[in-house]
């Protein structure tokens, strides 16, 4: 139901975002939208690049009165750093980038021309994007949200803050595990009936596919694969207490190891998804690398960077995952006007409950 296509080199004028299947009739407030730019922005360890740009959208279409239309919306962040053409040329691949692998495959005679669209600069075009899916769902009661669980194996506030100044301080970079949740999610959306709409891969697509995610896993996880069944699986009840949300009503569960998701459909639970952000792979003590066109031994090349980035991923995973469920209520309830939606909305809750 919903495209999006992103544009952007990290050093170029700006980063765009295109977003085609919002419905007419939401209003979108640019304080939401920026507001989720600065949080990506923000977050310990990152690196100088984020004091020199101020993120925010110009929202150059879709609009009027700052009511969506149903026609695409483009989304613009300029970049104060726009330097492409005079920084300089790169040629000893980072270990862990995308450096090595890009410049052979595009045949380019120089490292910049793969790391300035592979850089994760571009996930402000994304998060640009999951804010007005952010504002869309929020029409439904569906509040999207991250916290870091563990940076470098610490999961206290101040293991983790002592791990970042660690790395900070030997010149190093740190990853960490993230956790995003959605609450007040409907049962029903995604199905069974085919690979491709099933919600948990979906969001899996999404999220594995943010810049530096190396793994993620829904509910309990890899905690599935060291227990039993009867430990595990979630117990059904039923409650006719009507001061629980719409659509909340009627079953409900005392556990959610299934993180929201059984069978590849949400079950009214907080869908609940864990990623792993693999420490930052520009390094400013370089590993050993070879100079592309000498082809000799060399280090590998240091470019300005952060050193660790776990909790700006999961402001944009949240983005990615709000696309997703955006897209999911989208398919489930009609696609053209946010009253139809609205009101298939309440119907269907009503017979669900
Ligand atoms: C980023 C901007 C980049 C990096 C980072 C993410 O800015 P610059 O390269 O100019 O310092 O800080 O990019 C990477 C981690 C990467 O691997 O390329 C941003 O806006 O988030």
């Amino acid at each position: 139901m919903l495209r999006c296509l992103t544009a952007g080199e990290s050093h170029g004028k700006a980063m765009i975002s295109i977003l085609e299947g919002m419905p007419a009739g939401l209003k979108i407030d640019d304080a939401k939208v920026n507001l989720e730019l600065k949080r990506r922005q923000s977050g310990f360890g990152r690196g100088r690049r984020m004091q020199i740009e101020k993120d925010r959208a110009q929202i150059i279409s879709g609009l009027k009165n700052n009511r969506t239309l149903g026609s695409p919306i483009a989304l613009l962040i300029q970049n104060k750093d726009f330097s492409i053409e005079r920084l300089h040329k790169v040629s000893c691949p980072r270990p862990g980038h995308a450096d090595l692998a890009g410049f052979l495959k595009y045949g380019f005679s120089d490292i910049r021309e793969v790391l300035e669209r592979a850089s994760a600069r571009s996930t402000a075009a994304t998060v640009g994007i999951g804010a007005i899916c952010k504002i869309f769902l929020g029409e439904f009661g569906i509040k999207i949200s991250s916290r870091v669980l563990s940076v470098g194996g610490e999961n206290t506030p101040g293991g983790m803050r002592s791990k970042i100044i660690e790395a900070i301080n030997s010149k190093d970079t740190v990853g960490g595990i993230f956790e995003v949740k959605a609450a007040g999610v409907v049962t029903g959306l995604g199905s069974y009936v085919q690979p491709d709409r099933r919600l948990d891969g979906r969001l899996a697509q999404n999220i594995m596919s943010i810049p530096g995610i190396k793994s993620i896993e829904i509910g309990l996880g890899l905690g599935y694969a060291v227990s039993f069944g009867s430990e595990v699986h979630d117990a059904i009840y039923f409650s006719k207490n009507k001061s629980l949300p719409a659509g909340r009503q009627g079953f409900f569960r005392k556990t959610n190891n299934s993180g929201g998701i059984e069978g590849g459909i949400s079950n009214g639970e907080d869908i609940i998804v864990r990623a792993c952000m693999k420490p930052i792979s520009t390094l400013m003590h370089p590993l050993e690398s070879v100079n592309v066109n000498s082809k000799k031994a060399a280090k590998a090349a240091i470019e300005r960077s952060d050193c660790c980035v776990v909790e700006a991923a999961g402001v944009v995973a949240e983005s990615a995952c709000a696309y997703v469920l955006a897209d999911a209520m989208l398919e489930k309830f009609g696609c053209d006007s946010l009253l139809d939606i609205k009101k298939a909305y309440k119907d269907y809750s009503k017979r669900i409950s």
